[in-house]
């Protein structure tokens, strides 16, 4: 496979990179967390999304190295942002599987200087679906050692809250595909307030992914919402960009 081959030498070569979007605190209306997220800086087609290329990465096993390199240099990254600002690292069901793969996550911790309180482990709910006992067990044994756990793209997959019954995710990250309609349809917002009402019922803290308008941002706000991600505030920038993210307000 000609992609494989590609992925393969441009993890040897460096040719991955991580750029950050902001968690924004609606109270304070600060930056309390950075999202890495995963680009390939390709010689002919530039800068290339993970959409295209993490499913081949998940079928031939290359994300556990990937996925490896990410969190240490995303821990390494997160070590030069003030210690408030907190790490988010999206995690495949592929890379959970593998045995050590807790073991790398502490090592890349341990390596940067960080502490476990600063992680987030970013999961979709097919992290459950497969696998159940060892992964379950893999993520127990993370949030014991203090790393926390969230469930992204909540509310689009089959059984959303099957999970949460499943596993104490210390967060839910409500997909952005609930944010489209909040200025059209007026279930849009009573289904808003119910997942927020949701995660309040159950003692998880909740984001809502995808504002990109004020509009949104106000009508999530008014549904109680308290942490938010979205092009409004910022898309996801490289490194060196986020020095001035963090010492401006969003
Ligand atoms: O950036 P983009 O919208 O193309 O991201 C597509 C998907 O890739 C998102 O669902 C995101 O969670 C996932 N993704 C981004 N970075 C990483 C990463 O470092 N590791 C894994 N496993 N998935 C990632
Ligand atoms: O699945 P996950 O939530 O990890 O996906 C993150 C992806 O969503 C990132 O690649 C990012 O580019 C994209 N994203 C972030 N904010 C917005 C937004 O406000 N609107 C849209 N359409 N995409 C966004
Ligand atoms: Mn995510
Ligand atoms: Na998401």
């Amino acid at each position: 496979h000609a992609l494989e081959r590609e992925l393969r030498e441009a993890l040897a070569q460096g040719a991955f990179e991580l750029h950050y979007q902001p968690l924004v605190d609606l109270g304070g209306g600060r930056i309390t967390g950075m999202e890495a997220l995963l680009r390939w800086r390709h010689p002919e087609r530039g800068l290339v999304s993970p959409g295209t290329f993490i499913p081949l990465a998940e079928e031939t096993g290359l994300i556990v190295p990937l996925g490896r390199w990410v969190l240490e240099q995303a821990c390494r990254d997160a070590a030069t942002w003030p210690a408030h600002v907190s790490l988010a690292v999206n995690v495949s069901a592929a890379q959970l599987r593998h045995r050590g793969f807790a073991e790398g996550v502490l090592a890349a911790l341990e390596a940067a200087g960080i502490g476990p309180g600063r992680l987030e482990l970013e999961m979709t709910e097919t992290v459950l679906l497969e696998d159940t006992e060892t992964n379950l067990e893999t993520l127990h044994g993370l949030r014991r050692a203090g790393i926390r756990i969230s469930m992204d793209d909540f509310g689009t997959g089959y059984s959303s809250l099957g999970y949460l019954r499943r596993f104490p995710f210390d967060k839910i990250k409500i997909d952005r595909s609930f944010v489209r309609d909040l200025d059209r349809a007026a279930e849009a917002g009573m289904i808003m307030r119910t997942l927020l009402g949701l995660g309040a019922n159950l003692g998880i803290a909740t984001l809502v992914e995808g504002i990109e308008t004020r509009a949104q941002l106000e009508a999530v706000r008014a549904a109680g919402c308290r942490q938010v991600q979205g092009y409004l505030f910022s898309p996801p920038r490289p490194l060196t960009e986020t020095y001035a993210m963090l010492s401006e307000p969003p």
